[in-house]
């Protein structure tokens, strides 16, 4: 049977005996080997699949917990300010729940498929006109203000459902892996891995990756504009800052920065190249290593096997996927103009 992160992980997570579990199944996602990356990095690579959850990215385990702690304390609606993929999360376990759910967006900055997925769950969806960053400073305001839960990875639940992934990629290795490479944005993520890999003793070096013209942890300071082709990581401001940075440093790992190009060309050879489709943003984590490889600190052994973090579905955004694929070939309805077309 299919089981509910919450199910799996109870005796791990902090919720309270008569929360109910708001579910879609989330976690239990694929780990997949990746023999050609595996062969071009020279160690041996997973890609821990994250677009597997129901809604297609990482944000559906820390929603599911944040979800049911709200409705166990008898929230009536979820606020969440976003980038796309916590907006479509919070938008579906708002909608299982019976909440209301309102996202603030950055306009004309989020993926269609994110969009299309948190209007079809029914939350009232807000384009603001300005930036992540800012997005999440006027839904703090909104939520001190009214009575609705805050949903976004400032609240705790979401990091303690995200720590789960780290659990699953211990269990489905047997053991820890030397390393991980992550995106990171809002810097939930990381923070919530590391978090996870504590609990089971487990230390991997932890590469975070930003992109370039996003990439405040690398610069020191918050970029007042960022702009990147991965809008889910569009962010210059990010919220776990502080955890993030302790968590990097404690696994004696690095934070760096990917231009888009590297991006989009990891992005690309990761359709091409190993089957699996994920997003922009996602292949931050593969073209991070593809620009640095796994760089250890001094006297340290080189990390005998990776896990890449692919956080969201290639599906998310059809838009930048066309734009960067090659083109349709147009036939005519004939046996010799096909045979052409296919073979030529
Ligand atoms: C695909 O949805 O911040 O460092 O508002 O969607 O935990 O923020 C999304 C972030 C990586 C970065 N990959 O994770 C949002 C949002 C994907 C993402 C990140 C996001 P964090």
């Amino acid at each position: 049977m299919p089981v509910p992160l919450i199910e799996r992980y109870r005796d791990r997570l902090p919720l309270e005996a008569g929360d109910p579990v708001v579910s879609l199944n989330e976690g239990s996602t694929p780990l997949i080997e990746a023999p050609r990356l595996s062969e071009r990095l020279e160690v041996r690579t997973f890609l821990k699949f994250e677009g597997g959850n129901p809604t297609g990215s990482f944000k559906d385990r820390g929603m599911t917990v944040a979800v049911s702690r709200a409705k166990g304390r008898g929230a009536e609606a979820v606020i969440c300010a976003s980038t796309g993929n916590t907006a479509a999360s919070a938008a579906a376990y708002a909608a299982r729940a019976g909440l209301r759910g309102a996202v603030i967006v950055p306009e004309g900055k989020i993926a269609i498929g994110k969009l299309a997925q948190a209007l079809m769950h029914g939350a009232r969806v807000v384009a603001l006109q300005g930036n992540f960053d800012e997005a999440l400073q006027i839904v703090r305001e909104l939520a001190d203000k009214h009575p609705i839960e805050l949903v976004n990875s400032v609240n705790p639940y979401r990091i303690e459902g995200q720590k789960t992934a780290a659990f699953e990629v211990v269990e489905e290795l047997g053991e820890a892996p030397g390393a991980l490479a992550i995106p990171v944005g809002n810097a939930g993520n990381v923070t919530a891995y590391w978090r996870g890999f504590q609990e089971v003793d487990a230390a991997p070096i932890l590469y975070g990756f930003q992109a370039e013209g996003a990439a405040p942890l690398v610069h020191g300071s918050p970029v007042a504009n960022p702009e990147t082709v991965a809008s889910a990581i569009r962010i210059g401001n990010p919220a776990r800052w502080e955890e993030a940075m302790a968590a990097i440093t404690d696994s004696r790992g690095r934070i760096a920065a990917v231009s888009d190009d590297q991006i989009l060309d990891a992005y690309r050879w990761l359709a091409s190249s190993e089957g699996v489709f994920c997003e922009p943003a996602s292949a931050a984590s593969v073209a991070g290593l593809f620009a640095y490889g796994l760089p250890v600190v001094d006297g340290a052994e080189p990390p005998e096997s990776v896990v890449c973090v692919l956080t969201g579905h290639g599906l998310k955004d059809p838009d930048t996927a066309l734009s960067k694929a090659p083109s349709v070939i147009n036939c005519e309805n004939d046996l010799s103009a096909v045979e052409r077309a296919v073979f030529d």
